[in-house]
């Protein structure tokens, strides 16, 4: 049974085996699966239509190293690099140098179909190939748009076993469109996976901040989160 996941609710990474044990989870996905903004607009000669609007979610992550000094990263290579630069961040890109933790790539409208049941962003985890030195890996969300997450149809953001897009078993649920407190917001510190005593952890830390784009909720990251 997937868990439903609540705002600051800590999670021990474990599943069932087959066996009916209990062993590490240590290879899965988390992902963000939302829907593009449909609205009726009458039509010139009478009647309705439906006009879609595209939502451009971004799933991001930041690694941070024990000295808090040094991080890696995963976020869209879609983002200006000379604009990074200006502010002192690396190019965007898919995969963590360690190759623990790889992005499925840039989803810019989420689902203009109604929903699919496929996440449109996913970052793929492997635990066993974090770099020694990475103790915390943040999750985070961003919307391109002006859009504030309550007027985004549907966006949820599960933790599963499988591929991007093969979904094998569901380990936890979020759903971010359907509380009420994040009305206003388009940026969400989403959780962090954390190493302690040598195991990894999620908490599901879910706080809404007012950053304006996803460098700010980086820089918010790594200076009060980290
Ligand atoms: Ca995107
Ligand atoms: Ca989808």
């Amino acid at each position: 049974m997937a868990i439903n996941l609540q705002k600051g609710q800590r999670i021990d990474l474990t599943k069932k085996t087959a066996s009916g044990g209990v062993a590490d989870l240590t290879k899965f996905c988390v992902g963000v699966n939302w829907g593009a903004i449909e609205k009726e607009q009458k039509k010139f000669f009478g009647g309705t239509k439906i006009v879609k609007h595209a939502v451009d979610l971004d799933l991001s992550c930041i690694m941070m190293f024990q000295d808090k000094q040094k991080y890696d990263h995963l976020y869209s290579p879609e983002y200006n690099p000379s604009a990074l630069a200006q502010i002192g961040l690396p190019p965007g890109k898919l995969v963590s140098r360690d190759g623990a933790l790889r992005h499925s790539g840039d989803d810019l409208t989420g689902d203009l179909d109604g929903d699919d049941g496929l996440d449109n962003e996913i970052i793929s985890i492997d635990l066993t190939r974090v770099d020694p030195n990475i103790d915390q890996i943040f999750f985070f969300i961003n919307n391109v748009g002006t859009e504030d997450f309550r007027q985004i149809p549907f966006a949820k953001i599960r933790m599963y076993e499988g591929t991007p897009t093969r979904v094998d078993n569901v380990v936890a649920n979020y759903d971010i469109v359907s509380d009420p407190s994040y009305s206003g917001h388009r940026a969400m510190v989403l959780g962090k996976l954390y190493r302690k005593n040598g195991t990894w952890k999620f908490n599901a830390i879910g706080d809404v901040t007012q950053d304006q784009n996803f460098a700010a909720t980086l820089m918010n990251i790594a200076k009060n989160y980290a």
